[in-house]
């Protein structure tokens, strides 16, 4: 098979003035996901030396949905801006080593922009369909992956400013960057291939924040989970192992403070001020769900065992040996007057699967710290 080259690919729509318009799009959304996602990252750090607020109870549930839509909509335009750029692949490397040096260099570059932009969206999308197919820490690596990419996506936009100032100022149509023999009318115009990218962006977009509206949450593919409550449960008490100590009668909560330690039954927390609050679950994995959680105030727990404000608290679940078996609150988090131990949920005892006996449910917070089965309450010194 003979090896194309540049001159190969004939459309005008692999173009620079096509490329220019897609790549901004993608370099909007994957500011969006690192800002969002250097949030979310901070937000699951125990003992942040920073707490973020615990207010708007919502804001979390906000940007992490951001973070997933932009990633969601990137897959798409990075597809089509890949085809519209694709001839470069081909390009001769010029021969003199003073100019081959900066274009290999540029290319090295590029490559690692589209290989790491790619793990990037597909661990995301891996992430919110729940399938975890390594053996990596998917928070950390795609962390870590994320500021390689924007590291290669600026070296890339500082090398093309030139070319994409003139791309953008010009018209659609404007030919002057062009390849010479890329001439050749495509079965739609310019226009249609950035309106191709702008609906299937947001369609891609929607099929993952569907599942947080609510009526058309069938719609949503790629986040559909099995619910409770009308609320999605993330893992069963059957699969995280819970459900012979969960509805044993000789379930405690232990609230400890150095030596002072109350054990509570759940008719003990029920005989306590009841508070309700509408808090949603927004998991990390994207989806989103707000619930009216009943239940007693943490800080009521607090003050039955003498804990001072100020600390941080240590919640601990039945389920052992998983991510989410225990969280810690910073202390802004533990006082806040809406943080509670759920007993019910939507006016019905809290089902199983979402946590019976009791979880935790506080302001603003990742999803994977709201504790179910909670079973130990530790006042941190
Ligand atoms: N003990 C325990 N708590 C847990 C989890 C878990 O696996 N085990 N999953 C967490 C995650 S990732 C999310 S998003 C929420 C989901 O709560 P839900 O299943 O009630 O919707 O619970 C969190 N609490
Ligand atoms: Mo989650």
């Amino acid at each position: 098979m003979k090896i194309p080259s540049e001159d190969s690919f004939t459309s005008r729509l692999r173009s620079a003035a096509v490329a220019a318009r897609v790549g901004m799009w993608l370099g909007i959304c994957f500011l969006v996901a690192l800002v969002t996602g250097v949030i979310s990252h901070y937000a699951q750090v125990d003992h942040q030396p920073v707490p973020l607020p615990a207010s708007p109870s919502r804001l979390y549930q906000l940007t992490q949905g951001l973070h997933v839509a932009a990633g969601t909509a990137a897959i798409p335009l990075l597809l089509i801006k890949l085809w519209v750029v694709f001839p470069k692949l081909f390009q001769p490397m010029p021969r003199r080593v003073r100019e081959a040096l900066p274009t290999a260099l540029e290319r090295g570059s590029i490559a690692i922009l589209v290989s790491t932009s790619i793990v990037q969206l597909t661990t995301g999308l891996l992430n919110v369909a729940q399938w975890y197919p390594w053996g990596f820490s998917f928070r950390n690596t795609h962390f870590a992956l994320a500021f390689v990419a924007v590291g290669a996506l600026l070296i890339h936009i500082a090398v093309k400013l030139p070319v994409v100032r003139d791309a953008l100022t010009g018209d659609i149509d404007d030919t002057s960057n062009d390849r010479p023999n890329a001439v050749q009318a495509g079965p739609v115009s310019r226009r249609g291939v950035l309106a191709l990218a702008g609906t299937s962006a947001a369609a891609a977009a929607f099929l993952y924040t569907a599942g947080t509206i609510p009526g058309v949450g069938r719609l949503a593919a790629l986040s559909s989970r099995s619910r409770a409550h009308g609320i999605p449960i993330n893992r069963t008490a059957r699969s995280a192992g819970v459900v012979a100590a969960a509805s044993s009668s000789a379930y405690r909560l232990e609230v400890v403070h150095g030596a002072v330690t109350r054990s509570l039954t759940r008719e003990d927390m029920l005989a306590m001020r009841q508070r309700t609050h509408i808090l949603p679950i927004a998991c990390v994995e994207g989806w989103s769900v707000a619930g009216e959680w009943g239940g007693v105030l943490l800080r009521d727990l607090l003050d039955l065992v003498d804990a001072p404000r100020g600390r941080e608290v240590r919640v601990r679940s039945i389920q052992t040996f998983s991510a989410s078996s225990d969280t810690v609150l910073p202390p802004n988090f533990a006082d806040d007057d809406r943080t509670l131990l759920a007993l019910h949920l939507d006016g019905e005892t809290l089902s199983m699967d979402h946590g019976y006996p009791t979880r935790l449910i506080a302001p603003d917070r990742p999803g994977v710290m709201q504790t179910k089965w909670v079973s130990r309450i530790e006042v941190l010194s």
